[in-house]
């Protein structure tokens, strides 16, 4: 049947199986919102109109980052594209799977300045995985099913395709392709089989190793796997910010967090191991610090679908290219191999001990201080409260770290922030592409009062569609980060970062229709936390904290792990 490239899309999408869409209309996607309408519920796809279009990107983002699933985000030409810039550059940074439609002046005015007339594939192109600009009618259903694929596979990241608008109204006969090839795409899944002997020797003989798993796990759902060969080694396991939830919290081998803001006794561990075995992982400066100084005494393995993280921050000893999960697999069986042929796992008891004992000299902590909310127990509070069991997304800031810290993630795809990026204002919209996604769940936004206010337009999109997402607004009425780091290397000079000039953020959700409820006091907390979650529907909880309350441990920029200040 002949059809228009608009219906096109959206039959693309069902083959797909596309269900959710966040997206912003405008111009040059007109005949695309005009199909919408008509077709969408026949097409069994929903349409989330956000407020501006960053949160279309970050709808989609914590739609994968919660489901593992590509996420979709559809906005217009010009503006629409360069405001969905930011979400994309994080999707890119933190390797999630998003097909991005953007629409385009119509192909025979590109290079016009014509209206809303952006270079987007120009602008994206260091932002994406891959991008493409649709210049042929007949190669738009190919060009998606493309583009669904670069983004699933290999190291997810955004994709984007550019639609010229002529090319969503042309008419051609629909047919979608069945599979795809790409001769130049070929991502590497299987570990070379000789690098993951000799990474499981290693691995064999430390006797003091430290698992560190990152993103990549959770994007190749690595999670039993990364269990056994930690349970069968005995491997002391911490998770990057990205990597949290992929081993779980309250695991006996677990260290959780490292890095800038990782517990003492995991990047002592890191420090003083003599191998560490990095799975999923990038070697960010945020967890190595000072490089030269980072772990010196250990040799590396590093495993990565990506072979250009190989190398790329720290040298590598024993490196392997693979699919997370498919090498960890391998490593398992590998391991049975070397322990039947007489290997046997060194004892690490001593090495155990002197973890158990870095974690008693300083484990988290926080001053309690009269009736003065402290944010690390509301974090305490919604952890105990929700049994460790809601989907946590965080904004950027202090609040994202004691969350990290704090809040002890069990299960996998329930802890999404924007790591790689820092992008304050992505707690809140990728809370509501969770929502979307598993309607079943509790999703809360744990956001500072300044990300909180880039996008608290997104208001009113979860009251037009109901969208259940519970804000947990941790207010200290400052920039904190930026303050804290004001306070410790500015020498307390509190550079344009007070913001305490806000709205009352209760009666701002009331005037969306959102019900809202604040707690001041430390009595308050816990049962205005209760009352806030167990409210059905879209629900903003507005804690007033401690305005000076500093996130430690803290290694200064640039400062070796070993140098962290622990108060
Ligand atoms: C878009 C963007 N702009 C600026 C920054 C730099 N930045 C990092 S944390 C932070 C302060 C965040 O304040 P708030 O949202 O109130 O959270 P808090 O740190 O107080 O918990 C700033 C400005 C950023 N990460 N993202």
């Amino acid at each position: 049947m002949k059809m228009r490239g608009a219906r096109i899309l959206l039959e693309s999408l069902r083959c797909e199986g596309v269900k959710h869409v966040f997206g912003y209309p405008g111009g040059a996607v007109l005949h695309i919102y005009d199909e919408l309408v008509k077709h969408a519920e026949e097409l069994g796809i929903t349409h989330y109109l956000v407020r501006h279009e960053q949160a279309s990107l970050f709808g989609a983002a914590g739609y994968a980052q919660a489901t593992g699933k590509t996420g979709v985000a559809l906005v217009t030409s010009g503006p629409g594209g360069t405001n969905a810039v930011t979400g994309i550059a994080n999707a890119f940074m933190d390797s999630l799977p998003l097909v991005v439609f953007t629409g385009q002046v119509p192909t025979h005015l590109i290079g016009n300045d014509a209206f809303q007339e952006a270079d987007l594939t120009g602008i994206t192109r260091s932002c994406t995985k891959h991008n493409y600009l649709v210049k042929h009618v007949e190669e738009l259903a190919p060009t998606i099913k493309e583009a669904f694929h670069v983004a699933s596979t290999g190291r997810p990241g955004p994709v984007l395709v550019d639609l010229p608008k002529d090319m969503t109204a042309q008419e051609i006969e629909f047919s979608y392709p069945e599979t795809i090839e790409i001769r130049s795409y070929k991502p590497q899944i299987f570990g070379e089989p000789k690098a993951v002997r000799k990474a499981v020797k290693a691995m064999i003989q430390a006797e003091r190793p430290v698992l560190y798993i990152g993103g990549g796990a959770h994007a190749a759902g690595a999670y039993e796997e990364v269990r056994q060969l930690a349970e069968k080694l005995n491997l002391p396991t911490t998770c990057t910010l990205m990597g949290l939830g992929a081993f779980p919290a309250s695991h006996p081998l677990s260290l959780g967090m490292l890095g800038m803001h990782g517990g003492y006794w995991t990047n002592m561990a890191v420090n003083n191991c003599d191998l560490l075995i990095s799975i999923g992982a990038r070697f960010d400066d945020r967890v190595t610090g000072k490089i030269s100084e980072f772990a010196r005494g250990a040799k590396f393995i590093h495993v990565d679908i990506d072979a250009s993280c190989i190398g790329k921050n720290v040298r590598c000893d024993y490196p392997v290219v693979g699919d997370a999960k498919t090498v960890a697999q391998q490593m398992l069986k590998e391991l049975e191999e070397q322990l039947g042929g007489g290997a046997r796992i060194a004892a690490k008891d001593a090495w155990h001990e002197q973890i158990a004992a870095w974690k008693k000299q300083h484990p988290f902590w926080w001053k309690e201080e009269g009736d003065v909310i402290k944010p690390q127990y509301v974090i305490h509070e919604l952890h105990r409260i929700t049994k460790g069991q809601a989907v946590v997304s965080a904004d950027v800031g202090q609040h994202q770290m004691w969350t990290a810290q704090l809040y002890g993630f069990d299960a996998p795809k329930n802890w999404l922030n924007s790591g790689g990026l820092g992008a304050m204002g992505y707690g809140f919209p990728a809370a509501v592409g969770a929502a979307v996604a598993r309607p079943d769940d509790l999703c809360v936004a744990v956001v500072g009062d300044g990300g909180f206010q880039m996008v608290l337009n997104e208001l009113a999109t979860v009251k037009q569609y109901n969208i259940p997402v519970k804000i947990l607004l941790i207010n200290n009425g400052f920039l904190g980060m930026v303050r804290q780091w004001q306070e410790q290397f500015y020498e307390h000079r509190y550079s344009h970062s007070n913001i305490e000039v806000q709205p009352d953020f209760v009666k701002l959700a009331d005037s969306y229709g959102v019900t809202a409820f604040r707690a001041t006091k430390m009595n308050e907390v816990t049962h205005t936390l209760e009352k806030g979650l167990n409210t059905p529907g879209p629900v903003l909880i507005e804690m007033k904290v401690a305005r000076e309350e500093n996130v430690f441990p803290i290694v200064p920029a640039g400062a070796a792990l070993k140098d962290m200040i622990l108060q």
